[in-house]
């Protein structure tokens, strides 16, 4: 179980890697290819890729994040560097200066990335969001393919 672990997380890293494609991020991406050693060094800031659908915009909430349905994230560390995931949810995410998202309209399915710093207090926000082509599905119960982990499925549906 922990090398699949290590394998989805691999996976992802590369992801993340391929995703920010030579935008240059700011010594995040030395980081990510030394982390895949496991979780060793301190935590910094972990960058995470992930689908979702736009659920509100900040004119509708009056706050300034953007709500966001997203699907499972298993890659993702808690404070102490340890992976622990995220599932599937509808959460606010702060906004990068400079990152647009005019265009977003709730239901729109998005790819965004967000970073993520523990300390010296928690801060995430997204630096990257990209709209895909309407129609899009996106795989809110399990990233990929791992069906068989048992969690309590929400069946609100
Ligand atoms: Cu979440």
């Amino acid at each position: 179980m922990s090398s699949r672990w290590l394998m989805t997380t691999m996976l992802a890293m590369a992801l993340i890697l391929v995703g920010c494609g030579g935008g240059g991020g700011e010594g995040e991406a030395d980081q990510a290819a030394t982390g895949d050693q496991a979780a060793t060094g301190e935590p910094g800031t972990d960058r995470y890729t992930v689908r979702g659908t736009v659920a509100k915009l900040p004119q509708e909430t009056g706050d300034t994040n953007l709500y966001i349905r997203h699907a499972p994230i298993p890659d993702y560390k808690n404070a102490d560097g340890e992976v622990v995931g995220m599932a599937a949810m509808t959460m606010p995410f702060p906004v990068a200066e400079g990152v647009s998202i005019a265009e977003l309209e709730p239901g729109d399915p998005v790819e965004f990335t967000f970073t993520m710093r523990w300390k010296p207090s928690g801060h995430y926000e997204i630096v990257e969001i990209t709209e895909l082509p309407g129609g899009t599905e996106i795989d809110f119960d399990g990233a990929g393919h791992d069906h068989s982990h048992g969690d309590d499925h929400d069946h609100s549906h």
